[in-house]
């Protein structure tokens, strides 16, 4: 029986929650378990040590080939990392795969520790390629796979994307699943765990991969289809919340009022949660809202990214802010938590219109206490999203090989439109967010306080006591 290692390199050693559960993974394995192919994972945020653990696999299983699946910035470094231990120690084909593959096949399958990359939905590709690479055939041609030959990248793009009704059953087994399962407080959860009915999403936001990746198209399971599923796991693992880990839950809204009436008349007895889109929200009737709530929906996520009508225009938001804090209140007055995002740093924002943004921040704490203003990002100029000819128009040059896109996170990454000064104001505005609602007062007071400082001028004011408060921390013993 043919052999396969599926690896999952860190994404942040430093985070203390409980990793999300490496859903790619367990995808490909589907497949991989019906074609009778022996799978084995490595998900390194809960592998202690895990290159030991890689390199026993290696020796006891002789795979033919090891899938490594990563994202644009630091999962990279780590992936490589693997990748070279896997050189180091056994024969197996090296392939590379996941959002970043997906939108940079040619580069990836140019590094040295990449014998292939697959570009899109890997589930078939990949069995494809393990089983040639089995029977000691040549896979040049499948859709999706890319390798390099004499110098040259060659690949095919797949055409058309997967049914996720037709997939096989999940392979829950294959890993230790109540390592993902965690606590959620805020969520009155005990057993919270995740669940993905679509995939895609027909938006266009200009900072999105989804674009490059789905086409724009929204993927789901049925509304039946995807209770039952939602009902098997919460009966396998005692589970009392869900989170549905995908781009666009809401898309139709019937099939979510059809997901919603169920779970009440079949008294599945869960809470949920989801990310919903302010255009969406602002549309929902009160009987609509009330019909979530009383399905189990405890808390919704929504991207702002900005309190400027003319940026969210720019970025291709399809929102606006009056629909921003109209949402914010009725969320709210529904019993639902709201969670919501934002984003500084877009090419041709001005200070001004970021400080906008922070008033919005301002204004929707004001809504409710409950209110959860997530920490605010700064754009970055990943693969494939629809603002890089603006990015590139303001001098931004794409990374040329792998390696350099491992950057895109741990440098601050090329963002030649912004000034110095605009950069500071970005991240002394995260600094503050990151403290209004600390729990030493002190601390909490002193944020509040620059806070509404920085919110008073016109184009926002240098926190020079930042440096000393970083010194502090640093000279804290831990
Ligand atoms: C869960 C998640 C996370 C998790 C970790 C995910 C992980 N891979 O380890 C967490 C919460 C940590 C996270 C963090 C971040 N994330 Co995130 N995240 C997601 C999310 C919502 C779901 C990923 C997922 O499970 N998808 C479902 C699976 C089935 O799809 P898939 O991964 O694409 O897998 C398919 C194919 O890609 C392929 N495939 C995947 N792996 C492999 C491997 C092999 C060998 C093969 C052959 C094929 C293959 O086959 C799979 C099945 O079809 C995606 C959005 C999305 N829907 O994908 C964003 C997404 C991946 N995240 C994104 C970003 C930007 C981030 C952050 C930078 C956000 C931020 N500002 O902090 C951070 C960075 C990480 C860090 N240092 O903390 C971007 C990535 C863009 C990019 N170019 O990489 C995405 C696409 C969101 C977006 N809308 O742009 N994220
Ligand atoms: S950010 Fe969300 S709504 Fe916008 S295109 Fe991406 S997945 Fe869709």
């Amino acid at each position: 029986m043919a052999s396969v290692i599926l690896f999952r390199p860190t994404y942040d050693p430093d985070s203390r929650s409980a990793p999300v559960f490496p859903w790619a993974l367990l995808y490909l394995s589907a497949v991989l378990v019906e074609r009778g192919i022996d799978v084995d994972i490595v998900d390194e945020p809960c592998t202690p040590d895990c290159h030991a653990e890689a390199k026993r696999l290696l020796a006891a299983k002789k795979p033919v080939a090891v899938g490594i699946t990563s994202m644009t910035g630091a999962q990279i470094h780590y992936g490589l990392a693997l990748a070279r231990l896997v050189r180091e120690h056994s024969d197996a084909a090296i392939v590379w795969g996941g959002i970043h593959a997906s939108l940079l096949p040619e580069q990836t399958a140019r590094h040295p520790l990449a014998d292939y990359a697959i570009a899109g939905e890997g589930e078939h590709a990949f069995a494809d390629l393990v089983e040639c690479l089995a029977a000691g055939r040549d896979p040049d041609g499948i859709p999706g796979l890319y390798a390099e030959r004499n110098g040259d990248v060659r690949g095919v793009r797949q055409d058309g994307y997967l049914d996720l009704a037709a997939l096989p059953e999940i392979p829950y087994d294959l890993l230790d699943i109540e390592r993902y399962i965690s606590r959620r407080p805020d969520l009155g959860a005990e057993r919270y765990f995740e669940i993905c009915t679509s995939r895609g999403c027909p938006h266009h936001c200009g900072f999105c991969y989804i674009e490059s990746v789905h086409g724009s198209r929204w993927r789901p399971i049925e509304a039946d289809l995807a209770v039952e599923r939602i009902k098997a796991l919460v009966q396998r693992y005692s589970l009392d919340c869900v989170s549905f880990r995908e781009d666009n839950f809401f898309v139709n809204r019937r099939r979510v009022e059809t997901i919603a009436q169920r779970l009440i008349d079949e008294k599945v007895g869960i809470r949920w949660a989801a990310s919903c889109r302010i255009n969406y929200f602002a549309q929902y009737t009160p009987e609509f809202v009330s019909l979530l709530r009383r399905s189990g929906c405890a808390l919704l996520t929504f991207g702002v990214e900005s309190g400027s009508d003319r940026v969210l225009e720019f970025i291709r938001k399809g929102t606006t802010v009056e629909q921003v804090r109209d949402v914010a209140r009725r969320v709210h007055d529904g019993g639902i938590r709201g969670t919501y995002h934002f984003m500084g740093g877009f090419p041709s924002e001005t200070e001004a219109e970021f400080l906008d943004t922070c008033r919005l921040i301002e204004q929707l704490t004001q809504v409710s206490p409950d209110i959860v203003v997530r920490e605010m990002s700064i754009f970055a100029p990943y693969p494939g999203v629809g603002l890089i000819p603006e990015c590139v128009a303001r001098g931004y040059r794409e990374p040329a090989d792998l390696e350099s896109w491992i950057a895109m996170e741990w440098a601050n990454p090329q963002r030649p439109w912004l000034t110095k000064r605009q950069t500071r104001l970005i991240s002394d505005a995260q600094f503050l967010i990151a403290r209004l609602g600390h729990s030493n007062p002190i601390i909490a007071g002193w944020a509040g306080w620059r806070w509404r400082r920085m919110l008073r001028s016109e184009r926002g004011c240098t926190l020079h006591e930042r440096s000393l408060i970083d010194l502090a921390r640093r000279l804290r013993p831990r």
